[in-house]
C-alpha cells in the first residue's frame, strides 16, 4: 500500500565549525538554510571583514532521530537545494554525495544508510572554494583562466562569481547549505512537471500538455487547472497508470485569460496542480501558479541593421528596466518580503524588465514568483561572467546539470522571456583575440580553440533551453551581435559603457552612442547620507575621499571617474553632504539622457527595443552604479527614470555640441526637438507646451508655443516641435515641456544649456508651501535644477528630485508622512543651493 508523501525542512538543530579554529568547537547555528559568516556573526564573530572563512573547511552537522516512523515500504529521500559549493556529505560516516556545484540541487535515496534505533548523524563538509578554484587552475594547465573582477581561478568554479569580489562589491567567499535541506518520505514522488503550451495566434485558445515524471509506484493521476479565483478550468484523471515513470495529460482552454507585463495589461496566473495517487490514496502532489503568454524576441532586418525587441502577446513592448545582482552576499538572509520590495520599486517606477545577471545565481523560486505576480519580465543570464572559462569534460557535465536544473525550475514562470548564455564573455574573446570564427559550425573543434567556452555558449546552453523550455528565445551572451563586434550598435544587444569605462564619452551623448537594445550603461552615485551614517562608524571619516568611503566603491579607478563627469558638468561643491547629491545628480542627468533618447528611439522603426540601467540594487551598503542603496533607499535616478518611462512621456531635447569653451567657438546654434513617447495601445489626445525660460530672471525670453490636439500615435513615439535656439544671440534658457490630457499636466521635461556648470544658480527664489498635510508644493522665482527632498525610511513621495520653473509649481505628495508632518519641511536641496531645512 502506498505512502503519502511528507516532507520536512531540516532548518534547526545544526551545529557548525572550521578546521582552522584554535579551540574547534562545534558552535550553534541558527537556521539553514545558511552560509558560514552568517553563522560567525550570529555566534558574535566578526569574521567578514578578513578572509579566514575563505580559505578554511566547514563542518556543519546535525543529528536526528528524524526516521523512527518510517514505514516499510516507503523511501527516505535528503534533498540538498544547494550546497555552497565543494561538499560532501557524510550519513551516519558514509559518503552519500559529493557536490561541486553550488547551482545544483540534490535528491539523495537514503533509506539503506539510516538507522531506526540511534540518532542520525548527517555531517557536510564544505573545501575552500578560492584554494579549489586555484588548485583547479593549476591542474587545468591545458586552458587558459581569463577572468576580470576577482581572481582567474574563479571561472573554474560553478559558485557565485561575484562572490570572489565585483567592482560594486566585497570579496566573501561564502560555504554552506544555502538553500534548504529537506527530508521526504514517501513511496511515490513527482520527480518533475513540464506545462508545455501555445497560445494561439488570435490569443483565443491555448493548448498545452502537462508531461509529468514520476520516481515509484502510483496508478492514478490527477491534473486541474484553477484560476486564481479558485474555479476550476480544466481537470482530468488518468487511470491505469501502473509501472510508468512519465505521462503526459493535454489540455486546453478556450478564451484564457492571458498573463502581461505590467501595464499592458492583466497578470492572470492559473494554479496548475498534478497529483498522483494509489486507489484514492495521494502519493504525493505538485502545485505551481503559471501564466500563458506569447512571446517572441523580433529580430529581422531594418533601416537601421537588424531588430531586437520582444514581442509578448502580439504586442511589440519597449523593455525599459534594470540590471539585477544578487541583493546580499550572504543570499539565505534576503527574505521573501524584501525580494518583494526590490521588484515592488520597479513598478514603481514604471520600469518593465530586470536582467538577472551572469555573475550572480539563478534567484530564489519566491523572486521569479513575484515578477510573475507583478508582470515584470525576465532577462536570465546563465552564471558565467567577464571572463574566459575552460570547459573540460566533467565541468561541461556539471554546466548542463546545472542548466537543465535552472531551466526545469523557472519554466513555469511567464516572466522569463529570454536566456542569455553569459555576461560579457564575448568580449573577452574579442578583448584577448582568443580563437573565434563565426563561420566554423563545428562545436567539437571549439573546444580545441583558446576560446573553448563557445561551446557552452552556443551548443550546450542552447539545446537545453530550446529542448527542456518552450516559448523562451535563447541568446548566446549579453551582449551578442551573431558574429559582429559585440559593440555593434546594428545588430544584438550591447554594453554602452564608453560613458564611465572605455572612451569615457559625455554621457548627453547617450542618444547617438546607443545600439538596438542597450542591456547595461551606467553611471556611479554615493548611496544616501544616512546609508553612509550607518556604515562610518568613526566620525573622523565622514568625508567623501576618506579610506572609509573609498572602500565602500570597489570600482577601479572610482575617484578619477567620478571626478572626471563631475568637472565636465558641475560646479566645485565640497562637503560630504554636497558631494553625494552632486553624484546623484550626476547619475540621474546622465540616465535621463540615456532613458529619454533611446525611448524616443523605439518609435523610430523600433530602433532601440530597450534599455536596462546597470544596476537596480546593491549587495552591501556603498557608492556603486546603483539606482537604489543597499537599504532600500531611492537615489534620484531612480525618480528620472520613473518619469521618462511615464506611459505618455513629453521629451525636449536641444542637440549636443561637445566643443570645448577651450578651443572652439561655441555652436552658433542649437536645433532643438520636443516629442512625445506613448506605450498605451491607443492613440492619445493632448496639449503640448513648450516654453523658453531664461536662467538667470526666470522670465521667458520667447512666446510659449502650445499646440492643442496632438495626436500620440499608439505605442510609438509622435515627433511635435522642433526649432533652433539662437545660442550668441538668445540668453542661455531652459526648454520646459508639458502635457496636457483635459487641462491636467500629465508630464514633464526640460532641457537645459549644457554642461550645467556654466550656469548660474544664485538666488533661485524656491518657496515650499507646507500648509496641506503631505504635500509640499513648491513655488520657484528662477528655473531651479534637480529639487530634491531628503529619502526618508517608510514615506513614499509622488516624486522627487524634480526641475521647477516659473509659473509652473508643483506639488509633491507624500504617502507615509503622518508622523514626520510634525517635524515640518523635509531637507532639501537643488543644484546651487545650501541645504534648505
Ligand atoms: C558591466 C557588468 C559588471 C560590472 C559593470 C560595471 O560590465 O557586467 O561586470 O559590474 O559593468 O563595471
Amino acid at each position: 500500500m502506498g505512502v503519502t508523501s511528507t516532507t520536512r525542512e531540516l532548518s534547526s538543530g545544526w551545529t557548525f565549525k572550521r578546521t582552522d579554529e584554535e579551540d574547534g568547537d562545534w558552535k550553534h547555528v541558527q537556521r539553514v538554510p545558511t552560509v558560514v559568516h552568517l553563522d560567525l556573526m550570529d555566534n558574535g564573530l566578526n569574521s567578514l571583514m578578513h578572509s579566514r572563512p575563505a580559505v578554511s573547511q566547514i563542518h556543519f552537522s546535525t543529528a536526528t532521530s528524524w526516521t523512527s516512523n518510517v514505514p516499510n515500504d516507503a523511501s527516505v529521500y535528503l534533498i540538498f537545494e544547494g550546497l555552497d559549493t565543494f561538499a560532501s556529505v557524510r550519513l551516519n560516516k558514509t559518503v552519500i554525495l559529493e557536490s561541486e556545484n553550488m547551482f545544483l540541487s540534490h535528491r539523495v535515496n537514503i533509506t539503506r544508510f539510516l538507522t531506526r534505533d540511534a540518532p542520525n548523524e548527517l555531517v557536510i563538509d564544505f573545501d575552500s572554494a578560492l584554494l579549489r578554484g586555484r588548485a583547479l587552475e593549476k591542474e587545468h594547465s591545458e586552458h587558459r583562466f581569463i577572468a576580470h573582477n576577482g581572481e582567474s581561478g574563479r571561472v573554474a568554479v560553478r559558485k557565485a562569481q561575484y562572490h570572489w569580489g565585483w567592482d560594486w562589491g566585497p570579496v566573501l567567499m561564502t560555504a554552506g547549505p544555502w538553500r534548504p535541506v529537506r527530508l521526504q518520505i514517501c513511496s511515490a514522488h513527482i520527480e518533475d512537471v513540464w506545462i508545455k503550451y501555445d497560445v494561439h495566434q488570435d490569443l483565443e485558445k491555448v493548448t498545452g500538455t502537462v508531461h509529468v515524471h514520476v520516481q515509484g509506484e502510483c496508478n492514478r493521476a490527477r491534473l486541474s487547472i484553477r484560476l486564481s479565483s479558485g474555479q476550476t478550468v480544466f481537470s482530468q484523471t488518468v487511470d491505469d497508470l501502473a509501472s510508468q515513470a512519465s505521462f503526459s495529460i493535454d489540455f486546453s482552454l478556450d478564451h484564457p485569460e492571458l498573463w502581461y507585463p505590467a501595464g499592458y495589461g492583466q497578470q492572470a496566473l492559473y494554479s496548475v496542480t498534478v497529483e498522483v495517487l494509489e486507489g484514492d490514496t495521494t502519493l504525493d502532489d505538485w502545485t505551481r501558479k503559471t501564466g500563458f503568454r506569447r512571446n517572441e524576441l523580433v529580430q529581422k532586418e531594418d533601416r537601421h541593421g537588424v531588430s531586437f525587441y520582444f514581442r509578448i502577446n502580439n504586442i511589440d513592448v519597449f523593455c525599459g528596466g534594470s540590471c539585477w545582482i544578487p541583493s546580499d552576499n550572504f543570499i539565505p538572509r534576503i527574505s521573501p518580503a524584501r525580494y518583494r520590495q526590490w521588484l515592488q520599486l520597479m513598478v514603481d517606477g514604471n520600469q518593465i524588465m530586470t536582467r538577472v545577471w551572469g555573475g550572480g545565481i539563478y534567484e530564489e523560486d519566491c523572486f521569479y514568483d513575484t515578477c510573475d505576480e507583478l508582470g515584470i519580465l525576465v532577462w536570465q543570464d546563465f552564471m558565467f561572467a567577464c571572463g574566459s572559462y575552460p570547459a573540460w569534460p566533467a565541468l561541461l557535465e556539471s554546466v548542463a546539470e546545472e542548466a537543465k536544473q535552472a531551466v526545469h525550475r523557472l519554466r513555469h514562470h511567464p516572466s522569463v522571456i529570454l536566456y542569455a548564455g553569459n555576461n560579457e564573455d564575448y568580449q573577452f574573446q574579442e578583448g584577448y583575440n582568443l580563437d573565434y570564427d563565426y563561420s566554423n559550425k563545428n562545436p567539437d573543434s571549439w573546444l580545441k580553440g583558446s576560446f573553448p567556452a563557445r561551446y557552452i555558449y552556443e551548443h550546450l546552453l542552447p539545446s537545453i533551453v530550446s529542448g527542456e523550455s518552450h516559448g523562451v528565445p535563447y541568446w548566446p551572451g549579453s551582449p551578442f551581435s551573431n558574429g559582429k563586434h559585440s559593440a555593434d550598435p546594428k545588430v544584438g544587444d550591447i554594453h554602452q559603457w564608453d560613458v564611465w569605462h572605455g572612451t569615457q564619452e559625455h554621457y548627453q551623448t547617450f542618444d547617438r552612442i546607443g545600439g538596438r537594445f542597450n542591456s547595461e550603461f551606467g553611471m556611479e552615485a554615493f548611496p544616501a547620507m544616512s546609508t553612509i551614517r550607518d556604515f562610518v562608524t568613526n566620525p573622523s571619516e565622514l568625508a567623501s575621499h576618506s579610506r572609509t568611503l573609498d572602500f565602500h566603491n570597489k570600482a577601479d579607478g572610482h575617484a578619477r571617474r567620478i571626478a572626471l563627469y563631475l568637472a565636465d558638468n558641475f560646479p566645485a561643491m565640497t562637503g560630504l553632504e554636497s558631494h553625494v547629491y552632486i553624484t546623484q545628480l550626476l547619475q540621474s542627468e546622465a540616465i535621463t539622457f540615456a532613458y529619454r533618447g533611446w525611448r524616443r528611439q523605439w518609435g523610430d522603426g523600433r530602433r532601440c527595443g530597450g534599455a536596462l540601467v546597470w544596476q537596480l540594487n546593491d549587495c552591501w551598503p556603498g557608492t556603486s552604479w546603483a539606482i537604489v542603496d543597499n537599504f532600500l533607499r531611492k537615489k534620484p535616478a531612480f525618480y528620472t527614470i520613473s518619469r521618462t518611462m511615464q506611459p505618455l512621456a513629453i521629451g525636449v531635447q536641444r542637440d549636443y555640441s561637445d566643443v570645448t569653451v577651450c578651443h572652439a567657438r561655441p555652436s552658433q546654434s542649437s536645433p532643438y526637438a520636443l516629442w512625445v513617447t506613448n506605450s498605451l495601445m491607443k492613440d492619445a489626445y493632448a496639449k503640448v507646451e513648450l516654453r523658453f525660460v531664461s536662467v538667470a530672471t526666470g522670465q521667458d525670453i520667447r512666446a510659449p508655443v502650445v499646440k492643442d490636439g496632438c495626436v500620440l500615435v499608439a505605442n510609438g513615439t509622435t515627433e511635435i516641435l522642433s526649432g533652433t535656439i539662437a545660442n550668441t544671440r538668445e540668453e542661455p534658457c531652459v526648454l520646459t515641456a508639458r502635457l496636457l490630457v483635459n487641462d491636467k499636466c500629465i508630464s514633464r521635461d526640460a532641457d537645459w544649456p549644457q554642461p550645467l556648470k556654466y550656469l548660474s544658480f544664485a538666488k533661485r527664489g524656491v518657496l515650499i508651501d507646507a500648509s496641506e498635510p503631505g504635500r509640499y508644493k513648491v513655488t520657484v522665482e528662477r528655473p531651479t535644477k534637480r529639487l530634491m527632498f531628503d529619502e526618508r525610511d517608510g514615506v513614499e513621495p509622488s516624486d522627487n528630485c524634480i526641475d521647477v520653473v516659473p509659473g509652473d509649481p508643483q506639488t509633491i505628495e507624500y504617502k507615509g508622512l503622518e508622523t514626520d508632518m510634525r517635524a515640518g519641511v523635509p531637507k532639501y536641496r537643488y543644484l546651487g543651493s545650501d541645504e534648505h531645512q
